[in-house]
């Protein structure tokens, strides 16, 4: 590996020289020997999907070949190659969702899941349509877990769309045919459609890949979202600290990675468990430090402060610090380069998930009907390796950061009815922000969102744009691993108003919040499309009218795209700082980055460069207000 600067993180920076120390490779040196990435694949242009071929289509128009054998055009292969990926994005946090939703319907008052959160039951249970008078608590959270798992495949009808949708928007999408219908059914529909010989027509696939995403963002996100909220309580705020220096030299030190709360919820209570501590007591470490790596990290974080060890790319090196016992994952974003690293190291890598088994790992399957002794089995592993511990192996970086988090939506609103003149205007809306977005004090809003990626320096894209946003006075809510990077770079911390400018930094003030908001994991980026439909239902207009934008600096996930192409059919300009595999068909690239705008009010932009990018919002948060100045 040359010393070219690979991440902006101090601590990744110094594990990744201990890594070279060590003997043992990372991400960075496999990308070394990987070289470039594949010409036709980083283009989309290789079709894989029939025995006659694979077949790739040159990249230069007019030279070579053109055609697949069965006669796909570049348009063809690169715009199914996109539907697959909105297709595997949507099931991947689809699934999620129905996990969680089969944990509800095994709640019970003396179970290992119970409900915490009864008003959100109440609110979720009306929404849905279902009779919540007299009912037994227990009885409304089956009768919710079991109309959403019928979301997923009922035989007839539509998805039943969130009342946070604005109408106009709704109306949009029956008019374009793109409500989903059950969930399974519009991931299953983009599958058939991509077999070889069925769709051919990148417009056509692009639209049904909008429709499989919105089954996405507003079916298995969605009840990704709400359930986790049901279950395990609706996040309130509170502060806690990111990066790798939150393990601790004398703890039990175990990281939670991967996605669904049913699995770190109860290694969190595991973790408090007084035969455990004993145990602890016992090989003589002073405590159990839980702590939290992607979204399974930030969903236990929003919930009771679990302190985040680092985002997506510094899974590797959480291993590397020589200090953990145990890393225990569930679903998704998990290197299986990590049993084979785990094994240079005391480090016990555990898997968990039927979903998940990854070859070398130490497999404790968790099973949620006796789910608490499954998490006291995995931490029990955890605290019997501490005595395996080299201590002249370890290094715990010394960087960590301050962060207050868990800016659920109704936190956010009792934070902004700290300011209401209650005599004029209600409690309890978002009418505040809306005032202020219109005012101008805000100059708008904006979503940094996802993943790390090599082909960038780690977390330093997140970090600009979101250092410019706030300077601009535009207001930042955060997901997934971006939110992290901005919890580990202080941006969190109720101090960086200081980086904001005057509007916010006042506003900020005014309602005791930080100028970048954590709202959560990557399936509650749900919470910010409900928030961005509440604004625009107060003033009257479609989400497309606000100034709010949406980016993905570093995204690596095929989550990502769908995530992305929910967020545009939502009316949210959407940018991608990682150049998708698209770029082989101009005509993909016309549909998505102009032409969708017509359909649907708003377009992907691609931008590498996070200052282009920056100013690229801006320009288009203030086009936005002029616009909306004219409508209200
Ligand atoms: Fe080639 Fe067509 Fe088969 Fe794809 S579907 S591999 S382009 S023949
Ligand atoms: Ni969501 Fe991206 Fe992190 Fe995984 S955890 S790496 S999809 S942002
Ligand atoms: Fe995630």
């Amino acid at each position: 590996m040359d010393d070219k600067i690979l991440t902006a993180d101090k601590a990744t920076a110094e594990l990744i020289s201990k890594a070279k120390n060590d003997g043992v490779e990372t991400v960075w040196d496999r990308q070394q020997i990987m070289k470039a990435p594949c010409g036709f694949g980083e283009k989309g242009l290789c079709c894989r999907l029939c025995a006659m071929g694979p077949c790739r289509i040159s990249p230069t128009p007019g030279k070579g070949a053109q055609k697949g054998l069965c006669g796909a055009t570049a348009d063809v292969i690169v715009s199914r190659n996109l539907a697959r990926m909105v297709a595997a994005g949507t099931s991947a946090h689809s699934d999620h969702g129905r996990s969680i939703a089969h944990v509800l319907h095994m709640a019970s008052k003396d179970g290992n899941y119970t409900v915490k959160d009864e008003r959100k039951l109440l609110e979720v249970a009306k929404r849905l349509g279902i009779e919540t008078e007299n009912k037994d608590m227990f009885d409304l959270a089956h009768e919710v877990a079991e109309y959403a798992l019928n979301e997923y495949g009922k035989p007839f009808g539509k998805l039943t769309i969130p009342p946070s949708v604005p109408e106009q928007r709704r109306k949009l999408w029956e008019k374009l045919d793109i409500v989903p219908r059950a969930i399974d059914r519009e991931v299953v529909a983009i599958m058939h459609s991509t077999h070889m010989g069925c769709m051919a027509d990148a417009e056509s696939l692009i639209t049904m890949s909008l429709r499989t995403a919105l089954a996405d963002g507003y079916g298995g996100s969605y009840m990704g979202t709400e359930i986790s909220d049901i279950l395990f309580g609706t996040p309130v705020a509170r502060s806690t600290e990111a990066n790798l220096g939150v393990l601790e030299h004398n703890a039990v030190n175990i990281i939670l990675h991967g996605h669904e709360p049913a699995l770190s919820e109860m290694i969190v209570l595991a973790a408090d468990d007084a035969e455990l501590l004993k145990l602890v007591k016992e090989v003589g470490a002073e405590g159990i430090n839980v702590t939290g790596m992607c979204c399974t990290g930030n969903e236990v974080m929003m919930r009771h402060g679990v302190k985040i060890a680092g985002n997506f790319l510094q899974q590797e090196l959480a291993v590397i610090t020589g200090a953990v016992e145990a890393v225990v994952v569930d679903v998704q974003c998990i290197f299986p380069a990590l049993p084979e690293l785990a094994e240079a190291y005391h480090t016990k890598f555990i898997t968990t998930s039927p979903k998940a088994r990854i070859t070398g790992a130490t497999h404790i399957e968790f099973d949620e009907a006796t789910a608490y002794e499954s998490a006291k089995n995995i931490v029990r592993e955890a605290i019997l390796n501490y005595k395996n511990r080299n201590k002249e192996k370890v290094f715990i970086p010394g960087s960590k950061n301050h962060a207050t988090v868990g800016f659920s939506n109704r936190t956010i609103i009792n934070h902004l009815d700290k300011v209401v003149n209650s005599h004029i205007d209600p409690t309890g809306t978002f009418k505040p922000l809306a005032d202020c977005l219109t005012s101008g004090v805000l100059r708008g809003a904006v979503g940094v969102v996802g993943c790390n990626n090599p082909k960038k320096v780690h977390d330093q894209s997140m970090i600009e744009i979101i250092k410019t946003m706030i300077a601009n006075d535009i207001i930042v809510v955060a997901t997934g691993c971006a939110a992290q990077a901005a919890a580990k770079a202080g941006l969190l911390s109720k101090d960086a108003r200081r980086l904001a400018g005057k509007g916010l930094a006042t506003v900020c003030e005014l309602v005791d919040i930080p100028p970048v908001l954590h709202m959560g994991s990557c399936v509650d980026i749900s919470r910010i499309m409900e928030l961005v439909g509440e604004v625009a239902k107060l003033l009257g207009v479609d989400n497309c009218d606000l100034p709010v934008v949406g980016i993905a600096p570093e995204w690596m996930s095929e989550k990502a795209v769908a995530i992305g192409h929910y967020v545009v059919a939502s009316g949210i300009d959407t940018w991608l700082g990682i150049t998708p595999p698209i770029m082989g068909s101009e005509e993909v690239v016309d549909i998505l980055t102009n032409r969708i705008e017509e359909m649907v009010g708003a377009k992907f932009f691609i931008e590498e460069d996070p200052m282009k990018a920056s100013r690229q919002m801006i320009e288009r948060i203030e086009l936005k207000r002029r616009r909306l100045d004219k409508k209200m």
